[in-house]
């Protein structure tokens, strides 16, 4: 896997901001504080990249990263904020639904779990509206490091059967810590994009 480079594009707040090269996106999405930025910088062997937030929820926006000038890691705002207002939860479904609505080049989204614990109410409810876009799905555990090797595959069950997720959605787990699942995250990446895209990452 190589990343020959990685670049933050933009934080939008708006369609009018969404880049307009036409690459393929990867959409991650996930409760606030789910490890998100975490794992953009992980996979991308960055420290910085994307900003690991001390204050979840502050800004809703949309930030785009450019990998390889071929593709762009797409992180979407988190949900879930315990001290968010009612209107900001009603905004989030509206700002997620107009972009997923109009770009036309989504090849996957990444949906982040907590893997410690059983999905929420709100990861549900995310889950089943993502799956009914029919855009290929796939569910990443994170801070596996936090769990023990025998418990896993007791936790990814858990996620499993808390989002009523078919045999045919892959889900594997994550560490941003020790860089656990990143060959089996970019493998789907990978997998994801284009012919012509794919070829460039070694
Ligand atoms: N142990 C551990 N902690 C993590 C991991 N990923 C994120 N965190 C921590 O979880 C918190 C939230 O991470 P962040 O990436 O900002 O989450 P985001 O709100 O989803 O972008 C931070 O304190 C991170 O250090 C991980 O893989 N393992
Ligand atoms: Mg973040």
């Amino acid at each position: 896997m190589k990343i020959k480079s990685a670049n933050y594009i933009i934080s939008a707040v708006g369609s009018k901001q969404y880049p307009e090269t036409g690459y393929p996106e990867i959409v991650l999405v996930g409760r606030s504080n789910v490890g998100k930025s975490s794992l953009i910088n992980s996979l991308c062997m960055r420290r910085a990249l994307a900003r690991i937030s001390a204050r979840p929820g502050k800004t809703q926006t949309i930030n785009f990263y450019d990998i390889n000038e071929q593709f762009y890691l797409v992180d979407l705002p988190g949900y879930g904020y315990a001290k968010a207002s009612k209107e900001k939860r009603a905004e989030w479904g509206a700002f997620i639904f107009e972009y997923l609505r109009e770009r036309d080049k989504l090849v996957l989204i990444v949906h982040l779990i907590d893997s410690r614990h059983e999905p929420m109410k709100n990861d549900q409810e995310v889950s089943a509206w993502l799956t009914a876009l029919e855009i290929p799905y796939v569910i990443v555990g994170t801070k596996v490091d936090k769990i023990s090797r025998g418990q896993r595959p007791q936790h990814l069950a858990a996620i499993r059967k808390g989002l009523k997720l078919t045999s045919q959605v892959p889900a594997l787990v994550y560490s941003s810590e020790t860089g656990e699942g990143r060959d089996e995250l970019w493998q789907y990446i990978q997998d994801a994009l284009p012919k012509n895209e794919a070829l460039v990452i070694e």
